[in-house]
């Protein structure tokens, strides 16, 4: 007998000790702004704003809410979405995604025309379909789908909280627009979420605004279209207290609640870690708690509604899924889901076949200082240190064109390290774009066409190097890391470790060839 219980124990251990092990905040680092999540089975599935990149509204796959892999994203062609003429400021704003009946929606908005619209699939690591525009309302944002007793309703954030019933089939208005409890009285209530739990609709959403005032609250009625009652002890999330003045996190809010498998309830909600000062570079990322409801029925997040990041809480059964690899030799035929484009890219000017092992990004005249769809692809950056490297080829590049790796944060704020031809010579060349300020700080020049490139972030500064044999590098310059921050450029996105080309000219049609990206955090 004393057998049985040593094997049971043994044969248990990995799931105690997945059990008891803690995870640690943001579940999904870097630009991962404005998170929903929702759950099939035992699986779990979350989007994310994503403003004017594309492909719009990556889609992550998870079985432990913690471990997240990006399984596809819903906005992959230009019949769903124009991404046209957006920016930081613009674009796709948040997103819900939800399952219900065997089919996933996702809602959003578009910016500026504030036009909602949701696509469905069966599949959501396939294609998503065309949009269904709500077209009986445009204006503000956030919208979210609650199917409740056979029905629809569609809430979104305009000068209120709002709702009311849709064909979700046609998108089609089936009900009066009314007004839903907006609040405390915080700016900007925002992000409405509604949840059905023992006989009780309870309404979610954010206030304070997305940067440091940013706080959820929560209310609930008997009655879906209310009146609501507050909870006692909103907010049940907020780091905007003196107690959390110093965390490394900041700006907590617009959250979604999910219920997993094993009756436990979650939040997901976007934050963002600070260099210090107050200020980060890294955009709204995403962030996990464990939600506990009291003996009076409201939602207790983290135990005192603050969040951390190395979190000590029993977890769910822990799956690992493949992380983004830190190399890429591009010698796939497509790029990895995690590298993204600016606006409606031109397919053409980016090549895995043209040179075998080789990405090949043809430029053009719309350079990475311009809102538009420059040759540019980046990675998000997902740590405060990290270094980026690349393998450069400018050997077709023509006079007076440029190529190189940018820490971008936005067409008017990034820090390039990128070679220039000119008067037939090479040049290494560190260059800075900060508002209406474009600088070269340093040009070097070189004897070879191959040249290493590499980008270096810590607490303080971005680092801008080069290398002949990736050996030894030197450093071209050094910017502080504020001037690619969200309080200074303003916008929702986060910077992206990037690579690009770009002519003077129409007619040149001059390229770079990209060895391999290296990216990794410390
Ligand atoms: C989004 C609003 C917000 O629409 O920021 O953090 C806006 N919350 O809910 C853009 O992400």
């Amino acid at each position: 007998m004393k057998r049985i219980y040593i094997l049971i124990f043994f044969v248990l251990l990995p799931y105690i000790f997945s059990w008891s092990q803690g995870f640690k905040n943001p579940v999904l680092p870097g630009f991962h702004a404005d998170p929903s999540v929702c759950r099939a089975g035992d699986d779990f599935y979350l989007v994310n704003s994503t403003f004017q990149y594309f492909p719009g509204v990556p889609v992550y796959h998870s079985k432990d809410l913690i471990h997240w892999q990006q399984i596809g994203a819903c906005l992959t062609r230009p019949s769903q979405v124009n991404l046209e003429g957006t920016d930081g400021n613009s674009g796709i704003y948040a997103t819900t995604i939800r399952y219900h009946e065997e089919r996933f929606y996702m809602i959003t908005t578009l910016f500026p025309s504030r036009k909602h619209f949701y696509v469905y699939t069966d599949n959501p690591a396939g294609e998503w379909s065309d949009p269904i525009t709500i077209d009986f309302t445009i204006g503000s944002c956030d919208p979210t789908l609650f199917f409740d007793n056979g029905k629809c309703y569609f809430l979104w954030k305009d000068e209120y909280i709002k709702i009311c019933e849709i064909d979700v089939k046609t998108g089609k208005q089936l009900s009066e627009i009314r007004q839903l409890w907006s609040g405390l009285g915080g700016r900007y209530p925002e992000g409405p979420h509604i949840y059905k739990k023992d006989g009780y609709y309870y309404l979610m959403i954010a206030e304070g605004g997305t940067e440091h005032g940013h706080h959820v609250t929560i209310a609930r009625s008997r009655v879906l279209y209310g009146p609501y009652t507050p909870c006692p002890s909103n907010p049940i999330l907020s780091h905007f207290s003196q107690e959390m003045q110093n965390s490394p996190i900041q700006g907590l809010g617009h959250a979604d609640l999910v219920q997993a498998p094993d009756s436990s309830w979650w939040m997901i909600c976007l934050g963002y870690r600070t260099h210090g000062y107050l200020q980060h570079v890294m955009g709204r990322e995403t962030f996990l708690a464990p939600v506990r409801w009291d003996k009076n029925a409201w939602p207790v997040v983290n135990g005192n509604g603050t969040i951390q990041i190395d979190m000590k809480c029993t977890t769910l059964p822990q799956v690992k899924m493949p992380r983004e690899p830190e190399r890429d030799n591009f010698s796939e035929q497509k790029l990895g889901l995690y590298w993204s484009r600016l606006c409606n890219p031109n397919f053409d000017n980016y090549s895995l076949s043209a040179r075998k092992g080789y990405l090949r990004l043809i430029g053009t005249p719309i350079s990475i200082d311009q809102v538009g769809s420059p040759t540019f692809v980046g990675r998000r950056q997902t740590e405060i240190k990290f270094k980026a490297t690349t393998a450069i080829d400018i050997s077709q590049l023509q006079a007076g064109s440029q190529a190189g790796l940018t820490a971008y944060a936005a067409h008017s704020n990034h820090y390039d390290v990128q070679m220039e031809r000119r008067n037939g010579k090479n040049y290494v060349q560190a260059n800075i774009r900060i508002g209406q300020m474009k600088h070269i700080e340093k040009e070097v020049t070189v004897n070879t066409s191959k040249v290493y490139l590499r980008i270096e972030g810590d607490r303080n500064f971005y680092y801008l190097l080069y290398s002949i044999d990736n050996k030894t590098y030197e450093k071209l310059a050094q910017m502080e890391y504020r001037y690619l921050s969200t309080e200074t450029i303003g916008g929702f996105t986060g910077v992206h470790l990037g690579l690009f080309a770009q002519t003077k000219e129409k007619t040149d049609k001059s390229f770079a060839d990209f060895d391999w990206f290296e990216y990794i955090t410390y």
